[in-house]
């Protein structure tokens, strides 16, 4: 009897990581990291950020500026205890290529670049945070 539960409830986990991977755009994830398990992260949002200062030293995600190849995913962590964002554009003005929407700490977003070029990103929450992403 316990086994039948443990098979079936496995089956259920199976069939919703499948349903959540297809409903999902292909670009980009997020998920809940632990904080005692630290994802590997390109970037990160560390703490203290959401109050204006970070922005005088570069430091509001760490690297501000972060150069990858085609194809290759880049993760950002939220190491902050606050929401943050990462969304493509500049502050009011989104160019809807990615958005993590409100990240809660130890939360993690990923895209991944097709094309190469220059892309700035912002934090939606507080317009001081900017990074950019140069694609190879
Ligand atoms: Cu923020």
């Amino acid at each position: 009897m316990k086994r039948k539960i443990i098979i079936l409830g496995s089956t259920v986990i199976a069939i919703s990581i499948i349903i959540a991977s297809i409903a999902s755009n292909d670009n980009s994830t997020k998920e809940n990291t632990s904080p005692d398990i630290p994802l590997e992260a390109d970037v990160v949002m560390p703490t203290k950020v959401s109050r204006p200062g970070c922005d005088e030293t570069d430091t509001c995600y760490i690297p501000s500026t972060i150069t990858v190849a085609k194809g290759e995913p880049v993760v950002w962590v939220n190491e902050d205890v606050a929401f943050h964002s990462v969304t493509s554009g500049i502050y009011d003005s989104p160019t809807g290529l990615f958005d993590s929407g409100h990240m809660d700490p130890y939360q993690s977003f990923s895209f991944t670049f097709d094309e190469s070029g220059n892309y700035d990103y912002y934090c939606t929450l507080h317009p001081w945070m900017k990074g950019q992403v140069i694609v190879e």
